[in-house]
């Protein structure tokens, strides 16, 4: 027998400092599904949804960009990403970690939002022992006297149910926003371009992370490989060089690792060619950024 119950959606922001887990978070709510939302054409910005579907609810989650002090035109794009997602969210998750001691800069983004409407999560738990966890959510309760807070770790799954149980709980009344099938709003190109930028994080170091964006150029699916052809932009020619590396070595180690993982991702074999190129200014140029796909 099919019982008729009302249907809830809503648009859920997941927000924080630098590093604190939203990604991890993210990944861990929306589950399985996950590893599928890739799987999705959609549009090309930058924050990230993340769809939960069940037969009475729908989540629509949206990882952001950590908060910090713009220092260039990117950073600027990024946060306004985080203003958007706070506007449109019917939930915000605030995450913070233990021993966080940016606790004014985060009450001053809390300020925005409706306490009721705010689940205050304090991740990484599993660094903590009882009464430290006990002390934080003691601490962050008295700041926020009207906020849902839990304790969580993402990393190992630890309270992450309880999340859900108390977001379906806060969600508004609505038909589902997005068909039910569909996972993200993004497209194999952005994901494809992130798997390459994750490389990137992983073998360089310094400042090379923070100098480089990855544009899908050409991405063109034939019928038993697909041919992509992806342009790195650094700020200056030193970078490029290292980008490169002796002989060319570390851009071919990082094309190998990344064509296994696009070829996972998409499920079929790759060919993946990569360019370096310098572009001075990108991170403060308005041009450079809407070509990358940057809201400004
Ligand atoms: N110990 C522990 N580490 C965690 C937990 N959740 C996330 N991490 C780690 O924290 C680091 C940052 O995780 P992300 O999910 O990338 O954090 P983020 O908030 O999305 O970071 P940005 O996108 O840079 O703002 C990673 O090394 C994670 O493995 C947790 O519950 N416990
Ligand atoms: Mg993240």
């Amino acid at each position: 027998m099919k019982i008729n119950m009302t249907h809830k959606a809503g648009f859920v922001s997941i927000l924080g400092l630098p590093n604190v887990g939203k990604s991890t978070l993210m990944n861990v709510l929306v589950g399985e599904k996950l590893s599928v939302i890739t799987n999705k054409v959609q549009t090309t910005r930058h924050r990230i949804k993340g769809i939960v579907s069940g037969e009475n609810f729908q989540i629509i989650f949206s990882d952001t960009p950590g908060i910090i002090k713009p220092h260039y035109k990117l950073h600027e794009a990024m946060m306004h990403q985080v203003s958007g997602a706070i506007e449109d969210a019917d939930l915000v998750i605030y995450i913070v970690e233990p021993g966080m001691k940016a606790i004014d800069e985060t009450l001053e983004t809390l300020s925005k939002i409706n306490p009721e409407n705010l689940l205050l999560i304090i991740n990484k738990v599993d660094t903590e022992n009882q009464s430290g966890i006990q002390n934080l959510v003691d601490t962050w309760q008295v700041r926020l006297p009207d906020s849902v807070i839990i304790p969580v770790s993402a990393l190992y799954g630890f309270n992450t149910a309880r999340v859900m149980d108390v977001i379906i709980e806060k969600l508004p009344e609505h038909p589902a926003y997005y068909a039910k099938d569909e996972l993200t709003d993004k497209s194999y190109r952005f994901f494809v371009a992130e798997i390459i930028r994750e490389k990137i994080l992983t073998l360089y170091r310094k400042e090379i992370p923070y100098s480089v964006e990855v544009v899908i150029d050409e991405f063109k699916e034939e019928e038993n490989i697909t041919r992509i052809r992806a342009l790195i932009f650094v700020t200056r020619e030193s970078q490029r060089m290292i980008i490169i590396g002796k002989q060319g070595k570390a851009v071919k180690q990082l094309g190998i690792e990344a064509r296994k993982d696009i070829e996972t991702f998409l499920n079929k074999k790759v060919y993946l060619e990569i360019s370096v190129k310098v572009d001075k200014n990108w991170r403060d140029s308005d041009q450079a950024l809407r070509r990358f796909g940057y809201e400004l």
